[in-house]
């Protein structure tokens, strides 16, 4: 068995030492809650259908900042001079036993759909008092639990004018500043938002919201930010001309944050084509908002999982749109992963490697599978996919000098370079801590797709004949030596969909690519080597002359009847 010349000189005893000493660093398993945290932010979720113990376990391992739902009408105060606590105490203590901060969701509600009928039929005269009293009462209760509060919740209309509502007409305008003013009086230490929706995309509403945010300051409200509820459409965000960042940048000039209150993207259906698309948008919206000089410090989804999005109740047109990050069985989806992607960019090593997961070779679509019965020597090699098979599981561990180890789950040997040649033999040995044989240097060439080069003889894993796994010298352009990793903790293997070699011609490229086998109907998508989308579009015929010269992964979508769950990959080189 090779090993590295260090090893050699080294005493039994210095190696012995050495063994006991060394603890295997497992690579924890990254999370979009450790990634923003790594940028200064907390990620969540409104605290809702708590009833539902794997959906609060769900809250557990991704949040780490709650949103208290504390509706007037439906939760604290939906009858004259009686309040009711049950919904947002019991949300407010999950959420300190939990250790996250909380955002309390909303003082008031400048629509009178959401204003009790005993409010509404008081003479006008009365509302300030009215309003002032339930502000007072509810942030004193949670003075110095809640940190956040929506003060005010979507006071402006679509066309830019204020809402007629009874505050409104009780107050005129101003009961937006007198409701701040209260809440900074109820609690000095709370940050106070005014949050809306839509105005990323509207421009006559974004107008008004910059406006009554100076005027209510110079009326002496203390306003510290906006919450950009964000509840998009996946064609909006994606589209060039999507405003969000330049207009995070007009309040950021106004000196207010921005924060992110209430995230979610509707697709049309749950598509591969879709899901990957909405997993750009939501990457899209955290890389914006990660840009912007004043971001606040939450970026929250409106809801955490498709099983309980609010469109569940309400229907905009074409509901479910699967809008949040993790499915109906709280699956991450792909968008989870975009979050993470824009969270974890600049972090160690770049990339998100974590956990268990099966190696899929891009070549012959089979997985890395170790068949020696999980004893120490067994030979590796590639099989097709098996659901049941710990065989084919692997756990990626940090090692020095920026590599990893890969532990077969079966047997928990290590991948094991035997030999210093082309095509030498990849087998699984027991752990040794100084074998570099047994340390991989791991390449991100794709999204999820990767090359191993192993530390001792700087050779790629490689299938020479899509079965028998060897290490070979590097080439970039063979797929033999690119590797799919496919997250069994992430989910996102796409069990229901099977992937098709696509034929790209010509390849190398120039200006017009083809792709034969499909038909117009298909929606594509094309990634440089960092995994940033270059392209995009729809047909066979797809002009790249814009590309600079390099390799592309093209993913295909074909739309026709009987191409359900299935896409298409190719490789190509643009000259
Ligand atoms: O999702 C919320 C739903 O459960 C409530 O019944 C409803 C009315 O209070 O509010 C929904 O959330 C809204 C949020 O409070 C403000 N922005 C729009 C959200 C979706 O309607």
């Amino acid at each position: 068995m090779k090993k590295n010349n260090i090893l050699r000189t080294g005493s039994l005893m210095l190696l012995l030492s050495l063994f006991l000493s060394t603890t295997i660093t497992v690579m924890h398993a990254q999370e979009v809650r450790d990634a923003a945290a790594s940028k200064g932010v907390k990620f969540g979720s409104p605290l809702f259908q708590l009833y539902d113990s794997d959906h609060q376990q769900l809250f557990r391992d991704q949040i780490s900042v709650g949103t208290v739902t504390a509706y007037w009408k439906f939760n604290t105060h939906n009858n004259e001079g009686y309040y009711t606590w049950g919904d947002t105490d019991n949300a407010v203590s999950f959420g300190e036993q939990n250790g996250w901060e909380l955002h309390g969701h909303p003082l008031v509600w400048g629509s009178d759909t959401f204003i009790p009928d005993w409010v509404k039929n008081k003479p006008t005269w009365e509302g300030e008092a009215i309003m002032l009293d339930h502000i007072r009462t509810v942030v004193g209760r949670y003075r110095g639990r809640i940190a956040t509060w929506d003060v005010v919740n979507e006071a402006i209309e679509d066309d830019g004018t204020y809402r007629n509502c009874y505050w409104n007409r009780a107050m005129t305008g101003e009961y937006i500043a007198k409701a701040f003013i209260e809440a900074k009086n109820a609690d000095p230490d709370a940050v106070l938002l005014y949050n809306d929706y839509g105005i990323e995309t509207n421009g006559p509403k974004f107008n008004t919201v910059k406006s009554m945010l100076g005027w209510i300051r110079s009326l002496g409200a203390q306003v510290d930010g906006l919450g950009w509820q964000l509840h998009v459409d996946v064609n909006d965000v994606l589209d060039a001309g999507f405003p969000l960042e330049q207009r995070m940048q007009e309040i950021s000039d106004m000196g207010l944050d921005n924060y992110v209150t209430e995230l979610d993207v509707r697709i049309p259906n749950n598509s591969s084509y879709w899901l990957e698309r909405q997993k750009q948008a939501y990457k899209k919206i955290a890389e914006i908002f990660l840009r912007n000089p004043t971001r606040g410090p939450y970026f929250q989804t409106w809801g955490i999982a498709d099983k309980y999005t609010w469109f569940n109740d309400y229907d905009p047109g074409n509901a479910p749109h699967h809008p949040l990050p993790f499915g109906y069985n709280f699956e991450k989806k792909p968008a989870y992963w975009g979050l993470f992607e824009a969270f974890n960019e600049g972090n160690e090593g770049g990339d998100d490697l974590r956990g268990e997961l099966r190696i899929k070779n891009l070549w012959s679509n089979t997985y890395l599978h170790q068949n020696g019965g999980g004893n120490s020597g067994g030979i590796v090699s590639l099989h097709e996919y098996r659901q049941s098979w710990y065989s084919q599981r692997w756990n990626i561990e940090s090692s020095d000098a920026g590599t990893y180890r890969l532990r077969c789950s079966w047997g928990s040997n290590y991948l094991n370079n035997t030999g210093n040649y082309n095509d030498a033999p990849v087998n699984v040995y027991s752990l040794n801590t100084g074998w570099w044989s047994q340390q991989w240097y791991i390449e991100n060439a794709y999204n999820n797709v990767y090359r191993l080069k192993n530390r001792w003889t700087s050779k790629y894993l490689h299938t020479g004949n899509q079965y028998n796994v060897s290490t070979y010298n590097g080439n970039p352009n063979w797929w033999s030596q690119l590797w799919v990793f496919e997250y069994i903790s992430q989910g996102n293997r796409l069990d229901t969909d099977q992937i098709l070699d696509l034929t790209v011609s010509p390849n190398p490229a120039t200006d017009i690519i083809y792709l034969n086998e499909l038909s117009e109907n298909t929606n594509y998508i094309i990634y440089n080597t960092s995994g940033q989308v270059v392209a995009e579009g729809t047909g066979v015929m797809i002009d790249v002359h814009q590309l600079t010269p390099g390799t592309y992964l093209l993913t295909a979508f074909p739309q026709d009847e009987g191409y359900e769950g299935i896409f298409g990959r190719a490789l190509f080189v643009k000259k």
